[in-house]
């Protein structure tokens, strides 16, 4: 495969995307139309209006709302569908996928709905798009532990197909070590352990999601380059950090393309991959973050093996698999 101006297509994996922040417009009014729900933009000029956003809440407020329109198994099938035949056209050969539970049981959406509708379409991802993929239930660090807990239990107890958790949502105020006790329970469980931390937090955050929690991964963990002791942390243990470009500019954690870190996080060695995060919202999937990173950066084709590696590299998919893709 070939990008419009001829570069090859890396195979690569996605290891940072929120399946919620995969609803395009277009499928947003289609739910609504189907399940009877009346949107305060009802048109897709209008709803598409609503994405200018100042930070990472002014995001989440439509994040959330929008997902009004997710009702029943066919509805959570269908936007997972629609995600991987996008992922598949930008490459992406292995996707971990996370939800966001607790968001749709405040809804009165039952677990079962949620978790069937995703994972009866990634049960067959490698069949239908050959892609890989892993489900990672992702806990809201803006409501108290106990609520997540109670989540991870559920899940648990119903034999949810998780390989992992994930910690998204507002992240000043709800440091790492709100979520002890959550990720000791998910490590009991056998589950693979990666957070959210340094989009908008601290770089202590990130160290306390090294120290405390014992998170694997680290999803953004741009703001690390302020701190020259966790860039040698990071470095040293090659911890994965998913940097997510598009998503970075548009919530204005950094001021523009240019002034993103990811350059100076490459010099340093650090194991970053390149991720699109909500891509319905961010202005594109992978495919776009990487021609951005190219347009911008002018990446050679040995940076771009180097980012599409990290992603494989620092997937959870069996070795074979990984093998296989590298
Ligand atoms: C998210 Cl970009 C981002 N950050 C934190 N939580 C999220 N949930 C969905 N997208
Ligand atoms: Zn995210």
């Amino acid at each position: 495969m070939e990008t419009p101006d001829g570069a090859p297509i890396l195979p690569k994996a996605e290891l940072h995307l929120h399946i919620e922040g995969t609803l395009e417009p277009e499928l947003i009014l289609e739910l609504a139309a189907r399940n009877g729900k009346v949107l305060p933009h009802p048109t897709l000029a209008g709803l598409r209006a609503q994405y200018q956003f100042t930070d990472l809440q002014s995001f989440l407020d439509l994040y959330y709302a929008n997902m009004a329109v997710l009702v029943t198994e066919a509805d959570f099938a269908d936007m997972t569908r629609a995600y991987l035949g996008r992922a598949r056209e930008a490459g992406v050969r292995h996707a971990e996928v996370m939800f966001d539970p607790q968001a749709h049981l405040a809804r009165g959406i039952p677990l079962t709905t949620a978790v069937a509708g995703i994972s009866s379409v990634l049960a067959d991802s490698f069949d239908e798009f050959g892609i890989t993929t892993g489900l990672i239930a992702a806990f809201l660090r803006d409501r108290p532990e106990d609520d997540a807990l109670d989540v991870l239990g559920q899940l648990l107890a119903m034999d949810a197909p998780i390989i992992g958790i994930g910690l998204d949502s507002a992240e000043v105020g709800n440091p790492p070590s709100k979520f002890i006790r959550l990720f000791d329970r998910a490590r009991d469980a056998g589950l693979r352990l990666v957070a959210h931390a340094g989009e908008e937090g601290p770089p202590s955050y990130v160290w306390d999601t090294l120290d405390l929690l014992g998170a694997e991964r680290i999803d953004h963990g741009i703001r690390c380059v302020e701190d020259s002791r966790l860039v040698e942390r990071l470095a040293t243990g090659q911890v994965p950090l998913t940097v997510c470009p598009l998503s970075n500019v548009r919530l204005r954690a950094v001021d523009t393309l240019a002034a993103h870190p990811l350059p100076q996080m490459l010099a340093s060695g650090l194991n970053v991959s390149i991720n699109s995060d909500d891509p319905a919202y961010f202005g594109g999937y992978a495919g776009a973050n990487f021609a951005a990173l190219v347009d911008e950066f002018g990446f050679d084709a040995d940076t771009l093996e180097r980012l599409a590696g990290n992603s494989i590299r620092s997937s959870f998919a069996r070795d074979a698999r990984k093998e296989e893709l590298l």
